[in-house]
């Protein structure tokens, strides 16, 4: 009988593989920087039974309607607004993510941002490094305090808790809104729970953490920066798709706001020549919120212990 088939669509270690590879026929895309062109996805979904997908894969209705073998897709995300998650369903197929395992790993980079945002620390390494720096000056690259200021932090799921925790440790004031009381983390973290516009209003330092939804699509956006306190710092580690940029761009350069840490952004990736790119106010990262080598190996394992358990019968581990 032939081994069920499973395609992962961006190339991973092989160590991590080789373990499944007497049960499955295992395929990849063997490129690590760039993702797999959509035609080459289609041929190979049609004899999958589960596929290991990344967010820059569309997994859309006209693609799932290819697969007549699809049991799973795990996406290496805790995100899945790359998926038609009820296209899948209608047909049977499960969608799992990568939940808990990249928690505190994301935190600690949306607090990296957030910490090189407020203190200039990308400026100042600059600063060095083109021979700036010839003498001492009072407020030689000032920037501004991180303890004990005001942190309104919107979603507050696994890791928006991971943020607050941080900013416990920093004598911050926690603020948070979400669309369910988290009376656990109000207890446990001392966030007090407010509007969205109350904690636009009262925060020092606005930091993202929603899902994109048809919700939370441009959230952020001119009404909103405006809302804001003109010293205050916006920090997004969730999606590009919950900022109107462009008005981002405006409240930036006109400093309706003061400065922005963003490691997610519309279109990924940008380049150069993105607007965003152009200020000194803001500093951009990757999208590397969950890219520790621990990890990213643990989210890699996570996708085959779904893909394996469902094609086995004992179900997905962690389905969304
Ligand atoms: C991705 C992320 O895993 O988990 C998410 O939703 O945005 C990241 O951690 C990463 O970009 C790889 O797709």
């Amino acid at each position: 009988m032939n081994k069920p088939s499973i395609y992962i669509t961006r190339k991973i270690p092989g160590e991590l593989v080789n373990i499944y590879e007497n049960q499955y026929d295992i395929r990849m895309w063997e490129k690590e920087e760039e993702p797999v062109p959509r035609e080459i996805l289609v041929k190979e979904i049609q004899h999958a039974d589960g596929i290991i997908s990344m967010l820059s894969e569309k997994i859309d209705e006209e693609l799932l309607s290819k697969a007549p073998h699809l049991k799973v897709v795990a996406n290496l995300a805790v995100g899945f607004d790359n998926i038609n998650v009820d296209a899948a369903k209608k047909r049977g197929i499960i969608i799992t993510n990568t939940p808990d395992v990249l928690s505190e790993t994301t935190a600690d980079l949306g607090f990296a941002l957030l910490m090189a945002t407020a203190r200039r620390v990308i400026e100042a390494n600059n600063y060095i490094k083109t021979d700036q720096w010839k003498n001492w000056a009072p407020f030689l690259l000032a920037g501004t305090d991180i303890h004990h200021k005001t942190i309104g932090i919107v979603g507050m799921g696994r890791i928006g808790e991971a943020i607050a925790k941080r900013a416990k440790g920093f004598d911050m004031e926690i603020l948070y809104h979400n669309r369910s009381r988290k009376e656990e983390a109000e207890k446990k973290l001392g966030a007090s729970y407010v509007s969205f516009d109350e904690l636009l209003r009262l925060s020092d330092y606005v930091v993202s953490v929603v899902p994109l939804t048809d919700e939370t699509k441009r959230l952020f956006n001119k009404d909103t920066f405006r809302k804001m306190k003109p010293s205050s710092i916006f920090i997004n580690i969730s999606r590009g798709g919950v900022v109107d940029e462009e008005a981002l761009v405006d409240a930036l350069k006109n400093k309706v706001i003061e400065a922005a840490g963003l490691d997610v952004f519309k279109n990924e990736p940008i380049n150069s020549e993105h607007p965003l790119l152009k200020l000194n106010n803001v500093v951009c990262l990757p999208h590397i919120g969950s890219s520790s080598i621990e990890t990213r190996t643990r989210m890699i394992q996570l996708c085959l212990e779904n893909v394996d358990g469902v094609i086995q019968g004992r179900g997905a581990k962690t389905p969304v």
